[in-house]
């Protein structure tokens, strides 16, 4: 997977993204970031990439120019029109099915805006994906754009070494994780559930279901009812499939 971030605070990008596992990733040739920054591509003399918005109102909006040779730069450098994700709290919600998506993706550009916004008309030119993290406003772009590389760079094949395997976590089918539990078997009081020092996995698997199961009915109501839905689906597919079998 190859990332490139066009931003004004390129070194925000590289403090977030060389530690740990994606910094791992990155020295282990799985991950390949690049920075560009958006203000080595201004043609105004004084370095500006932002100017008043027509029509009045509050703040700056980022200049179209500097923005369109930035991207055109990095399509001439890999040869190709890559997919150009802009992060905006206006974009549709990122989740696990667009991690999985862009994860298929050999390149991605993230635009990183600041200030009031970007000049709509180069936004309509180059944009193919208009992204958010959720419903809330920050300041700029970056931390949503760190946010989808994590997300993303975790699906790339290699990047997660054997024991941080991510089929079975979270999201996976559509539940929240089970608890977990390691040594001591005892502290603050408090016992690891016995099933789990059984060491019958067939119990154990059940019971981290039921679990999974019922954290997601409280915690998440909205989840919960999904994954019900689609278990009804799939009973009623079995009866199908029953009824088609038991007549021959
Ligand atoms: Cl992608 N950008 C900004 N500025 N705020 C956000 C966001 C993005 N997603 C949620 N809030």
């Amino acid at each position: 997977m190859r990332y490139y971030v066009m931003t004004l605070f390129p070194e925000m990008i590289e403090a977030g993204m060389s530690s740990s596992i994606l910094g791992r990733a990155r020295k282990e040739g799985k991950i390949d970031l690049k920075t560009v920054n958006i203000r080595d591509y201004t043609l105004d003399r004084h370095g500006r990439v932002d100017d008043y918005p027509y029509g009045g109102g509050a703040g700056m909006v980022m200049e179209a120019e500097p923005v369109y040779r930035c991207y055109e730069a990095i399509c001439s450098e890999i040869g190709h029109r890559p997919r150009l994700v802009y992060l905006t709290p206006q974009g549709s919600v990122f989740e696990q099915r667009l991690a999985e998506e862009f994860a298929a993706e050999e390149t991605l550009v993230f635009l990183c805006g600041h200030y009031e916004g970007v000049d709509e008309r180069v936004l309509e030119e180059i944009v193919t994906d208009y992204v958010s993290i959720g419903d809330y406003v920050l300041t700029g772009g970056e931390l949503p754009a760190m946010v989808m590389m994590d997300a993303i760079a975790r699906l790339v094949p290699g990047v997660l070494h054997n024991d941080e395997s991510a089929g079975e976590e979270s999201f996976s089918d559509g539940l929240l994780e089970y608890p977990q539990y390691t040594r001591p078997a005892q502290i603050l009081g408090r016992e690891v559930p016995e099933v789990l020092l059984s060491g019958h996995h067939e119990n154990i698997r059940r019971w981290r279901l039921e679990q999974s199961a019922e954290r997601t009915r409280q915690r998440r109501p909205d989840l919960y009812a999904d994954w019900e839905e689609r278990q009804n689906e799939g009973s009623q597919g079995a009866k199908t499939e029953r009824k088609f079998t038991t007549g021959t």
